[in-house]
Formats: structure tokens, C-alpha cells, sequence
């Protein structure tokens, strides 16, 4: 093994994200420590990169960190510096008011600013240096997602010995949105740049095969899933994200998670029927539409908050981002509105917490839980749908699930709706608070066939054959 300039060992597979899988947190008196932050896909690719000693490069959550990098637990972790005005021009800038909410279909405006990107631009060749100090001769690397898309070229540029897979979790919109971009070009270039460039779903690659050619000059490669980029081969390719079902699942039959789920409903007051939403507070998550759903059905009488109450988990997220704070504001004034209107004395018709909650906790609610709204105007995947069917070894409950999520494709019996059909919602909603226990019992189980068996970890190995990675050394013998 070769020692890299920074002292630790190269490495033959490396993640490359936004953010580290540990947040470096600062303590009112100035000391910082590492907090383990465990995602979906830092659980995924854990066993991967341990197998392989593998490395991982990401900023680590604060404006001005000086951190060297460590070892955790046979990881290696790398951190990326951001000052506070590239957090601001870069991360909150670029990424999340120009890429994200153009990405999601411009349900809200986003807004195009020279520096952003120059800041953009900036932090992806940081990256990118990093990288290619990291990496070892012919290592793999797998550049996550919509903050590092220029990564791929700036780092073919400076390691073409590298094997560069890139996966894209958020969706990638229609060819006429993605044209408003006055940077357009660069992008598709910076993707480019990859041996393989991944999508969740079908839609997404033929947006992007439709840019490569048109604005790159991509040619037609062997098959549907190849270009050709200077008679370099890309290819792209659909690979769903999933969730450790199996985990999930196994939580979820914990006499623990079980307990707590009856004493939520409990707590509750004991209704007849519970309604849950669980999401990052985000714009393209649809809390609204749900709320105006739930409110019409307890205006016309169809359901009473006496027997059905609903549960709103938000996440605190982007707080710092404007469209966010309105955003917040306006949710927070529908369900006072609600309240207001059909709560009783200890019985509020809605449950808010603006609060993150404990990995169980969460279980227990998608356990207590009758029917799940997940109604995003528009969404990469949506993996709260896949983690609530995961979580319903009883088979009971009932999922409510937009069209315009990810996830809607392989969940097809779900009870799906339009999230911009106020009525189609509504109606829906009601549907799945009266189905049959057979009809549900049904679906659930059709459901969980699909997402037992469709795991991330299936997810990353799927996309790291199709990027040729090579087996570890010690697997390949035996
Ligand atoms: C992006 C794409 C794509 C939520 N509240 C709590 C909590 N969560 C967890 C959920 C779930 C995750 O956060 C959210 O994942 P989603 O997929 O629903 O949404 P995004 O955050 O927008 O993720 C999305 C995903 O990337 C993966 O590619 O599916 O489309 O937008 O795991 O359970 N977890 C805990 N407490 C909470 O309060 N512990």
C-alpha cells in the first residue's frame, strides 16, 4: 500500500459526497467533536469500503473546519474545507437554490447568480484534488449526487487512470427545465467526465442522453445504455436506491418498537384511524397538499378527528435557506388553522413535530401508522415510502403514494395520486382509510415483495458491476 501525500494509505475505492458519513460538531466553547451521522448510504457502502479499505471525502458539515483527516473504524475519512461564504455561495447558493428546486421540476423558482456558480465551480476542483491525492493507481471511484457534478471531468483531468462512476439521487428534469440553466453545458460536461453516470429511473437517463447529445456532442454508443464521448464509452443507466429492508424489518418485529408503537396510540387517544407524514421539511415534499386533503375531508364530514387523527414528523432542514423559512411559516399556519378549527380540549386533530427522531422511534410510528401520505410534488425516489412498507411485517397499514415520486414505479400497489388533484388526493386518502382489511393485506404483501427483495445493498452492487469495479483481492482468491 502506497502512503498518499496526506499521509494515510491510498486507496482503491473511494466515495466522494457533500457531506462526510460523521458531522464535526462545535461546542459553545469552541471544541469540536465527531458525531456519527448513519444515512442509508453510509450503511450501504460501509461493508464495501471496510472490505476494501476504502476511503471516504466529504466536507464535514462546518464553515471553516480545519480538520485533519482520520481513520474510523478502518475508514478512511477525508474532509473537504468550505469557508462560511462558500457554504453560503456553494452549498446553500448553488446547490440548493438553483440545482434543487430546478431539479424538482422548478416548483419553486430557482434563482441563477454568477458567484454561485463560480463558488460551484470552485469547491468541485477542491474536490477534485482531494480525490486524486486519495485515490490509488486505478482505484474506483463513486462521486455521489447534484453538489459535485463538475467532479467527473476536473477529475478525469487530473487522474484519467481512474475508474469514475457517478449517481445522481435527486431527479434529473426534463430536457426544456434543464435548458434554463445558464450553465447547462458545463454540467453536462462535468458529468461527462464519468465512466458511468447513474439515475433512479428510466426518465432521468433518457433527459440526460438527450443533453449529452444535443449540447455535448454525444454519439451513439453499443446499445441504449452507452454513449460515446470523443469515442470515449459512457454508459448510463437507471439503478432504483433502496433501504436496508431487512434491518427495518427486523426492528420493527422488536418487542421494543412494538410496545412503543401501541403507546403511541395510546397516546394519541386511541383513534380509530392514524395518518402519518414523515419528511425533511422541504418544499417538494408536499406537506401542503396533505393538510389541505386531511382538512377538506374533516370539513365535509367524511372523517372526524375524533376517530382519525393525523401525525406530521418534519425534519428541521435548509433552515438557513429563505424559500425554506417561508415554507415553514406557511405549514406551520395550516395546521394551527386545523387545530383551530376541529381539535378538542388534549385531542389536536394534528400532530406536529418539528423535530428529527430516534431511528425506533420512527419505526414505531410507521408501525402505529393506518395509512401513510407521501405525497411529494416531485421526488428522486422517496425512501420513507420503501422504510414504511419495510416496517409493516403485519401487513397491515395502507400507503398513499404520489405519482411523481421515484418510488411509484416499483410500487405500483400503492394507492397512487396526483399530488396537484387537491380532489384526487382527497379522495384517495379516504379510500385508504376504508379499504378492506383484505384488499389492504393484499397490497402490502405485493408491496413487500418487491422492497424485501430490493435492497441497497442489491442497489450498490447493481451499480458497481455495471461500472466494472473489481472484485477485492481476498474475494477473488477464495
Ligand atoms: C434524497 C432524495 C432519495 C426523516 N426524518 C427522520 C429521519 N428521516 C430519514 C427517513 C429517510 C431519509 O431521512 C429521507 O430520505 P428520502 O428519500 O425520503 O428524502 P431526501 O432526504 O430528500 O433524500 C430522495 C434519497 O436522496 C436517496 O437517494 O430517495 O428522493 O431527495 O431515510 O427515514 N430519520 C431519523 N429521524 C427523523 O426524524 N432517524
Amino acid at each position: 500500500m502506497v502512503e498518499g501525500s496526506t499521509g494515510s494509505p491510498r486507496a482503491d475505492f473511494v466515495v466522494v459526497a457533500n457531506r462526510l458519513p460523521v458531522d464535526l460538531e462545535r461546542a459553545p466553547d469552541g471544541s469540536q467533536r465527531w458525531k456519527r451521522s448513519p444515512g442509508g448510504l453510509v450503511t450501504a457502502l460501509e461493508p464495501m469500503l471496510r472490505s476494501r479499505e476504502g476511503a471516504w471525502i466529504g466536507w464535514p458539515g462546518l464553515a471553516d473546519a480545519d480538520v485533519e483527516p482520520l481513520v474510523e473504524d478502518g475508514l478512511q475519512l477525508h474532509p473537504v474545507r468550505l469557508c462560511a461564504q462558500e457554504v453560503q455561495d456553494y452549498y446553500e447558493g448553488f446547490s440548493n437554490g438553483t440545482l434543487w428546486p430546478l431539479y424538482h421540476d422548478v416548483v419553486a423558482p430557482p434563482a441563477f447568480h454568477r458567484h454561485w456558480w463560480q463558488a460551484y465551480v470552485r469547491v468541485n476542483q477542491r474536490f477534485a484534488e482531494t480525490v486524486a491525492e486519495v485515490a490509488a493507481e486505478g482505484a474506483t471511484i463513486w462521486v455521489q449526487d447534484y453538489q459535485l457534478q463538475l467532479l467527473p471531468a476536473a477529475l478525469r483531468e487530473l487522474r484519467p487512470d481512474l475508474r469514475i462512476g457517478f449517481f445522481l439521487h435527486i431527479p434529473f428534469p426534463p430536457t426544456e427545465l434543464f435548458m434554463q440553466l445558464p450553465w447547462r453545458r458545463e454540467i453536462v460536461e462535468g458529468l461527462l467526465g464519468a465512466d458511468l453516470v447513474g439515475f433512479h429511473t428510466p426518465g432521468g437517463v433518457r433527459n440526460f442522453r438527450w443533453l449529452a447529445t444535443h449540447l455535448a456532442g454525444a454519439k451513439a454508443g453499443h446499445g441504449r445504455n452507452e454513449i460515446l464521448v470523443d469515442e470515449r464509452p459512457v454508459r448510463i443507466g437507471a439503478f432504483p436506491i433502496s433501504i436496508d429492508s431487512a434491518a427495518l424489518d427486523q426492528l420493527s418485529r422488536s418487542d421494543s418498537v412494538r410496545k412503543r408503537a401501541a403507546e403511541i396510540r395510546a397516546d394519541l387517544g386511541d383513534p380509530e384511524k392514524i395518518v402519518l407524514g414523515v419528511d425533511r421539511l422541504d418544499y417538494t415534499k408536499g406537506i401542503d397538499v396533505r393538510l389541505l386533503a386531511f382538512q377538506e375531508l374533516l370539513e365535509e364530514g367524511r372523517i372526524s378527528s375524533e376517530d382519525t387523527v393525523m401525525v406530521q414528523l418534519a425534519t428541521p432542514s435548509r433552515e438557513r435557506v429563505e424559500h425554506y423559512q417561508r415554507m415553514r411559516n406557511d405549514i406551520e399556519q395550516s395546521v394551527g388553522r386545523i387545530n383551530g378549527e376541529f381539535s378538542r380540549v388534549g385531542f389536536p386533530a394534528v400532530h406536529y413535530l418539528h423535530q428529527s427522531l430516534p431511528r425506533e422511534e420512527l419505526a414505531a410510528f410507521f408501525l402505529a401508522a393506518d395509512v401513510m401520505l407521501v405525497t411529494p410534488l416531485r421526488d428522486g425516489m422517496n425512501l420513507v415510502a420503501k422504510e414504511y412498507v419495510a416496517c409493516r411485517h403485519d401487513l397491515g397499514g395502507a400507503l398513499v403514494l404520489s405519482e411523481f415520486a421515484g418510488a411509484a414505479i416499483e410500487l405500483a400497489q400503492a394507492f397512487q395520486v396526483n399530488p396537484h388533484d387537491t380532489d384526487g388526493v382527497k379522495n384517495t386518502l379516504y379510500e385508504a382509510l376504508t379499504v378492506t382489511p383484505e384488499e389492504g393485506r393484499k397490497r402490502m404483501k405485493a408491496l413487500r415483495r418487491q422492497v424485501m427483495t430490493h435492497d441497497v445493498d442489491r442497489w450498490a452492487r447493481s451499480f458497481l458491476d455495471a461500472l466494472g469495479m473489481p472484485e477485492p483481492v481476498d474475494a477473488r482468491h477464495g
